[in-house]
């Protein structure tokens, strides 16, 4: 580890001196303005972060430290006999802030590896709750339980100086990562195959171990993790998980307690939810319409229907994106590759087609193009995951990478307690008759 650490500390002191020089010239250079109405609406298109490990352009989607997602593809280096990129080389390139070379992919496969063991309290804590319990829930429990495992709370408990909390932080973050493919795999083995565990493969890397830990033997299967775990792993750092994650951990919680923070917020229907909200939502237009991929014109009246019922059409739009999002393109591209005539990838496709004009229509919606959600459980469900509930947990595992990495930045950048202003409605009554300002301090 101390190759990846050493590197990431010198890139981190490079950059704290340059952000040190920027605010010193720069500082009280104003970036924007703020509207009464964003307050109200989410702070939509309001910049109030700071966020190495990738940015999101509303046209060409998300690009990890400057390389999109066919860049990668090209890039990081792929497993043995796999075409996709594994997400050890997104990690060290989201933390490092450079390419990886094979070695470094091999280090840190080899790291997480030696750093997986879950103790025995945390499968007793899951095998407390009840099997029905959400398998997002269970996850988040077990992080939690994790927590005692946390280097950085026992080393600020006995007294750490500011300039190395980034140092456990970085520790556990490691640790943490590498640990979660055998809880999420333990929740899946629980609650969907009678608690019939697979022990882990040290030969395997981090996402093809997952997929082996899963269940899923299948070569292609464990190519499919690693591409998934690769482009679910960061989406810039407004979002709710990764916004989430960096506002508790400037509390100084511990990464473990960030991460299940950050995670309560992905199990939202409106955010990493929706990839189990599609399938379902797939699955009940099949049973209603009695057809197994049914044709653009029935989707396009289901979706009216939907629409009607005052639903949302799960998979499309996003806050930000005004464009077909990349990664619904990567996994459409895996999909025409090991699967083109699979009915259920047919129906997502029909649907792609067929809800964006049904959307374009409704005046209010800013972009109807598809999600990451749009595509990934068709995939899932053709090599036999059909348990779309689970679904959100393999975007849990994934967007650790992303928002722990950052983690590590904030602390080693030495960024402070997060906390903006927040006003009343009858102070912004009071504002608009003159009798107030609106800004705090
Ligand atoms: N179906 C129906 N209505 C939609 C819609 C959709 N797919 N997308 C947006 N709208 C509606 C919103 O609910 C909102 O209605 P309101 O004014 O009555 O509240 C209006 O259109 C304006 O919304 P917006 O500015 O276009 O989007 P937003 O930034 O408020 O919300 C998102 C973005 C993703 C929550 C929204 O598009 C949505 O609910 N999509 C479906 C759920 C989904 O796929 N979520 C996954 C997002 C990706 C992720 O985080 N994993």
């Amino acid at each position: 580890m101390g190759i990846i650490k050493d590197r990431f500390k010198e890139k981190a002191d490079a950059l704290a001196t340059e952000i040190k020089s920027i605010l010193q010239e720069h500082g009280n250079k104003v970036i924007g303005e703020v509207q009464l109405s964003q307050i109200y609406q989410g702070m939509r298109g309001m910049t109030g972060l700071v966020t190495e490990t990738s940015l999101l352009d509303a046209q060409d989607g998300i690009r990890f430290r400057g390389y999109s997602i066919p860049e990668l593809k090209e890039k990081l280096p792929a497993a043995e006999g796999g075409s996709e990129p594994l997400p050890e080389g997104l990690f060290y390139l989201m933390l490092v802030g450079e390419l990886p070379s094979e070695d470094d992919v091999q280090h840190l496969t080899a790291v997480w590896q030696r750093r997986s063991h879950v103790p025995n309290h945390v499968f007793a804590t899951i095998e407390a709750l009840p099997i029905a319990t959400h398998p997002m829930t269970q996850f988040v429990v077990a992080v939690m339980a994790l927590q005692t495992e946390s280097q950085f709370a026992k080393r600020y408990a006995s007294g750490l100086s500011k300039k190395d909390y980034w140092n456990p932080v970085f520790d556990d973050t490691m640790d943490l990562i590498a640990r979660l493919p055998r809880i999420a795999a333990y929740i899946y083995r629980r609650k969907y195959k009678n608690g019939d565990h697979i022990q882990p493969n040290g030969l395997l890397d981090w996402a093809g171990n997952f997929a082996h830990m899963l269940g899923y033997a299948d070569d292609e299967f464990k190519d499919l993790m690693r591409l998934y775990m690769t482009i679910h792993a960061d989406h810039e750092g407004g979002n709710v998980s990764a916004h989430t994650t960096h506002l508790v951990g400037s509390a100084l919680s511990d990464p473990y307690l960030s991460y299940a923070a950050g995670m309560n917020g992905l199990a939202g229907p409106l955010h990493g939810l929706a990839n189990q909200e599609v399938i379902k939502w797939i699955f009940e237009m099949r049973e209603e319409l009695n057809e197994e991929c049914p044709s653009k014109e029935q989707i396009t009246a289901y979706v009216k229907q939907t629409l009607s019922g005052g639903k949302v059409v799960p998979g499309y739009g996003h806050a930000v994106l005004r464009k077909t999002d990349p990664r619904f393109t990567a996994q459409m591209e895996f999909g025409k590759k090991y699967m083109p005539d699979d009915q259920l990838v047919k129906t997502v496709w029909n649907v792609y087609e067929a809800v964006p004009p049904v959307l374009q229509t409704v005046g209010k919606i800013k972009n109807p193009w598809p999600n990451v959600d749009a595509h990934s459980g068709a995939l899932l469900v053709h090599y036999g995951m059909v348990e779309y509930e689970f679904y959100t947990v393999l975007f849990a595992v994934s967007r650790a990478l992303g928002v722990l990495a950052s983690l590590c930045w904030d602390r080693a950048l030495g960024y402070p307690l997060e906390r903006p202003k927040s006003v009343s409605t009858e102070q912004v009554r009071k504002w608009l008759k003159g009798e107030d300002e609106i800004w705090g301090e």
